[in-house]
């Protein structure tokens, strides 16, 4: 019997694939070795698949020469360089489509928590502030608000969706008009401007990256609403923590940040009109687990020759 191949496995996710990972092929933990150097040097001859969660760089692909492919954890690919994967023949994946319920789900709740100011509510009730102030102040609405879709791809779909039963005006955003019953605007500034509610749900590339700027902002408005739920890097933070501070900018739901786990100081200070989530959208058990299945099954039609499940590139 033939050993099996070997896997590299770099970063964080979810224990339960990663273990099945780890019984079905020989692995290696990147994060383990005391020297990364030393093990690369070992694998090299026989790793020709990397499971990642983390960043992969050209010069990781060049110490592993029998690499095939690069398995990401995430509909998200930006942590690989896929140009320089794709110029080295390894092909890469990702796992999309699994964790678009998910992530659209939380994507409403943070609506919710942000317009409704629920995070403040709950601490209203806890500090016995009901008691002692009386009532809270009033917060904004969210049924029959104009919404702005910054993406309506997979997650975007689902989020119109959803907020389409909450009897939304729904209008987007992309490159390319798609075959949804929504209207598409090609300017992202007159959607702000047009838009009490701005969900961003784009991918993390070069051209995306502080595509939520200071204008964008300024025409949402002092009372409009941010929720961000694709890529930190598609909101340019600085700009966001000083239109909130001077009331440009009504309030922000935000479950990615641009140099996450760190999120800055000024955010975490804003408690009245700021909610924050730890990147975890797709975190439920049920999700991560198909997330992971879904890189597990790459990886396996790689080494069985079959054509992959969800290659990108
Ligand atoms: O622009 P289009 O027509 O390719 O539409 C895509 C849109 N998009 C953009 N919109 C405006 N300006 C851009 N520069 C731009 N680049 C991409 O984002 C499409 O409507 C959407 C992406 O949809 P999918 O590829 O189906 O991605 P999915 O599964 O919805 O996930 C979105 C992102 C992931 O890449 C992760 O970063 C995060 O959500 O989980």
């Amino acid at each position: 019997m033939p050993a099996a191949p070997e896997v590299l496995i770099i970063g964080d996710y979810y224990h339960v694939p990663r273990q099945r990972l780890i019984d079905t092929y020989a692995c290696r933990i990147y994060e383990d070795a005391a020297d990364p150097a030393a093990l690369l040097a070992e694998i090299a001859p026989s790793c020709r698949a990397i499971a990642s969660h983390a960043r992969v760089d050209d010069a990781l692909m060049a110490a592993l020469p029998n690499l095939g492919v690069i398995a990401n954890f995430g509909v998200g690919f930006d942590l690989v360089d896929v140009a320089a994967a794709t110029k080295r023949g390894i092909k890469v994946t990702n796992t999309p489509d699994v964790l678009n319920d998910e992530v659209a789900d939380l994507a409403v709740g943070l609506m919710l928590a942000t317009s409704r100011q629920m995070i403040k509510a709950d601490a209203y009730v806890r500090t016995g502030r009901w008691i002692s102030d009386g009532n809270m102040p009033f917060t904004q609405r969210v049924w029959g608000k104009r919404l702005g879709m910054l993406g309506m791809g997979r997650i975007g779909r689902e989020i119109a969706d959803r907020c389409a039963a909450f009897k939304m005006e729904i209008a987007y955003h992309t490159r390319t008009p798609k075959d949804v019953p929504y209207r598409h605007n090609p300017d992202l500034l007159a959607l702000a401007a047009d838009s009490d509610i701005l969900i961003s749900v784009v991918p993390g590339t070069p051209e995306t990256r502080h595509i939520i700027n200071t204008p964008v902002l300024e025409a949402l408005g002092p009372q409009g609403v941010l929720i961000n739920v694709g890529r930190g890097s598609a909101v340019d933070e600085q700009a966001l923590v000083a239109c909130l501070q001077d009331g440009r900018l009504g309030s922000a739901g935000l479950d990615v940040f641009e140099d996450e786990p760190r999120v800055t100081d000024a955010l975490i200070a804003m408690t009245e009109n700021v909610v924050l989530q730890p990147h975890h959208a797709s975190a439920t058990h049920d999700t991560r687990d198909a997330m992971g299945q879904m890189m597990i099954d790459n990886i396996a039609a790689h080494f069985a020759g079959q054509p992959l499940i969800s290659p990108v590139n």
